[in-house]
């Protein structure tokens, strides 16, 4: 193992970004509020930081080193044992070969791509890289080579949730981060209007027609925040339900977003597949607004059935429409509370300093 430095002299972190859209257009799902709350939280204890991102990337002042280069595939389009996607003149291979010239310079490497090159790479260079996986098994060839990294540099591979690292065979070799928000962007609201919302990418494993058919069924209405990721879905959906009370409102950024969040009467949260953590739901709870969600994947970890939302079965819109029924017996300060308690930033700050202690062999500042 290197060098043991101590955790007070600052850490000189590279962070390499999502390959599937510019940091700040929302394709890159919650991996982009996640990387940047950690970036945020991380300069702030006064470590230095570099974000490798793909063109046209922005995050508020975070600083970015933009990367040209072709898009990926986003994994979740992906048959389980479809081979490995390399577009020519790949923004993940030109990210990763600026990395490793550069490398020298910094102390740790932060990947948070779900991609095969950097994990690929992993053994190649001369400092390590901490692997934020940000979704639950999709692909064969994923699963097979973030084990082969899980057994050779153990402790180097962080998930949200541990229904996401249930999902992989090396779940014991997972470390669970949870996440963590900057609690002070999510204003509490205490009146809400008669209304649901629902966040997330429009895309089919985030399933969307079972919010607007819970809103058909109820007669409340829906507004609909999230990137339009696929659009022929979204079509079908309109067509599906011509007669839906729902209002889509574009991708908003955070302060936008919980401007409209906040008022809700709940938000709801329908994933298809096991979502690896559900940043939306925290972004809900800090307004206090109570989650109806699927009892599945991370969402399941961070409702409190009955204290701070309703958990129902999954996929079943008559089980949103009887959670819908009582939420009013969910108190809206609870939530607010539940938010601060586990995922302020501060606490993400503390589990991301011991995860890098823990890989680089160094001792934690003092207490
Ligand atoms: N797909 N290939 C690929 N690479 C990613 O980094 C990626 C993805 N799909 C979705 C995604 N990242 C994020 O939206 C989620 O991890 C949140």
């Amino acid at each position: 193992m290197g060098a043991i430095i101590s955790l007070d002299s600052p850490l000189k972190l590279l962070f390499v970004s999502t390959s599937v859209g510019p940091l700040g257009s929302g394709l890159g799902g919650g991996v982009e509020l996640t990387l940047h709350n950690i970036a945020q939280e991380l300069m702030s204890r006064g470590h230095s930081l570099q974000i490798l991102a793909p063109t046209g990337s922005s995050l508020r002042t975070l600083p970015i080193i933009e990367i040209a280069g072709e898009l990926q595939t986003t994994a979740q389009t992906q048959l389980r044992t479809d081979p490995i996607v390399m577009p020519g003149a790949a923004v993940l291979a030109n990210m990763w070969d600026y990395a490793r010239r550069v490398v020298p310079d910094y102390d740790l490497l932060v990947n948070f791509a779900y991609d095969w090159l950097p994990f690929y790479l992993t053994p190649f260079f001369p400092r390590p890289i901490a692997h934020l996986v940000s979704m639950g098994s999709l692909t064969d060839a994923m699963d097979q080579i973030i084990e082969q990294v899980a057994r050779q540099f153990p402790r180097t591979i962080g998930v949200h949730s541990q229904a996401q690292a249930a999902t992989f065979s090396f779940a014991s070799h997972c470390r669970c981060l949870g996440n963590g928000f900057d609690l002070s962007l999510y204003q509490f609201c205490g009146e809400p209007q008669p209304w649901l919302g629902w966040v997330g990418r429009i895309a089919p494993e985030k399933g969307l027609e079972d919010a607007i058919a819970a809103a058909q069924e109820t007669g409340m209405p829906l507004k609909i925040l999230g990137a339009m990721q696929d659009a022929a879905y979204w079509q079908q959906l309109c067509q599906s339900y011509p007669h839906a009370p729902v209002e889509y409102l574009g991708f908003l950024p955070t302060t936008e977003l919980q401007q409209v969040l906040r008022q809700c009467r709940a938000l709801l949260v329908t994933p298809r597949w096991v979502e690896a953590f559900g940043n939306v739901a925290i972004e809900a709870l800090a307004c206090g607004v109570p989650v109806i969600a699927y009892r599945r994947g991370g969402p399941a970890e961070i409702v409190k059935d009955g204290k701070t939302g309703w958990l129902v079965e999954p996929d079943s819109v008559p089980g949103l429409v009887a959670a819908i029924a009582k939420i009013d017996q969910i108190d809206r300060a609870t939530c607010r509370q539940q938010s601060e308690a586990e995922f302020s930033q501060a606490a993400m700050g503390d589990r991301m300093e011991e995860w890098f202690a823990d890989i680089l062999g160094i001792t934690l500042r003092p207490a």
